[in-house]
């Protein structure tokens, strides 16, 4: 039987505190997190199947040409800890190489894990999982029942980008911490992170055809009518996704189509047409900019492969 374990929720005041702080500021903005309600994810995995998403397609590509050479680089019979498993789908299909002895799969909502993983426990009985909740974002707090044998920390689908660089740095020293903690020995990091492109590819990556980004974007105003009991109208709200050359980043922002009002119980904020919330970040690294980040943060041996374009790279980091 799969074990579940939920480490302390973010109580909804908190939660309203933090929303409001950031859509009263001058340039509102929000935690991509919110991105993420039921509806959400789905619409997520739905982008994941666009034909100009290549994050995914490609990530999954390096992986399955090198499975082997990862799985050398990686060792196996390690306590495999998946941050932000959501269906579990990409830890598993490595599961045949990296043979971990422990499956822990993290993620923000219990809810959405405990199928995929009771589902994934019966596929696999011989492998130990214990599911955790928690929103590893704000600091990395692993359960008791997690060994201290080798720990293999997998991050991967270039969530690391969501951080801005100071910010990545700071969480890849945790995940570096925690490979030496309680006498832990020869663990290690597996990450995908998306790679510089050119900008006709990126911004078509963020804002498709079809307009799944731009729903999956807009989804977050009625999300945020739940969370608030606001009144946004999401009629009168456009989808932006481009990229930031200077600042190495593709962004995301809901711009109003006019001039509107949006309440709340004990407040208001009002838009021009034009006003932007800035509601995503997502560095894209270079080679050498990653490497440059990993070894900051302590990990002094880094293995690297990609695509034939270097479009996306899988890297291996250890102590
Ligand atoms: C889940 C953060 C990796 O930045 O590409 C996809 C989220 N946003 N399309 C990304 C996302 C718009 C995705 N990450």
């Amino acid at each position: 039987m799969a074990q579940f374990i939920q480490l302390v929720e973010q109580r909804k005041q908190s939660v309203e505190d933090e929303l409001l702080a950031g859509l009263t500021a001058p340039q509102a903005t929000t935690s991509p997190k919110y991105l993420y309600d039921a509806l959400g994810s789905k619409l997520f995995e739905a982008i994941c199947e666009l034909p100009e998403y290549y994050p995914t397609r490609t990530e999954a590509e390096i992986f399955h040409k090198h499975a082997q050479e990862i799985a050398d680089a990686c060792g196996t019979g390690a306590t495999l800890i998946d941050l932000g498993a959501g269906n579990c789908a990409k830890a598993a299909s490595l599961f045949p190489y990296l043979q971990p002895t422990q499956y822990v799969p993290v993620d923000i909502s219990i809810d959405f894990l405990s199928d995929a993983v009771s589902r994934l426990q019966q596929r696999f009985p011989a492998i130990d999982m214990v599911g955790v909740g928690t929103d590893f974002s704000a600091g990395l707090v692993l359960p008791e029942t997690v060994r201290s044998a080798q720990r293999l920390f997998f991050y991967p689908g270039s969530s690391i980008g969501n951080f801005t660089p100071d910010e990545a740095l700071i969480f890849l020293r945790q995940i570096k911490a925690a490979c030496e903690q309680d006498g832990a020995k020869g663990g290690g990091l597996l990450i995908g992170v998306d790679l510089v492109k050119e900008n006709t590819i990126l911004s078509a990556a963020y804002d498709d055809a079809l307009g799944v980004t731009a729903s999956f974007n807009l989804n977050l105003l009625q999300h945020l009518n739940r969370l608030l009991d606001a009144d946004f109208d999401v009629r009168e709200w456009r989808h932006r996704g481009f990229f930031n050359e200077k600042l190495s980043r593709v962004e995301m922002h809901l711009e109003a189509a006019s001039d509107q009002t949006v309440r709340w119980p004990d407040g208001v904020r009002r838009f021009e047409r034009g006003e932007r919330i800035h509601t995503e970040n997502s560095y894209k690294y270079s080679r050498q900019g990653f490497i440059s980040l990993l070894n900051a943060a302590g990990f002094g041996n880094v293995t690297t492969w990609s695509d034939p374009q270097q479009w996306f790279m899988v890297c291996h980091a250890r102590l």
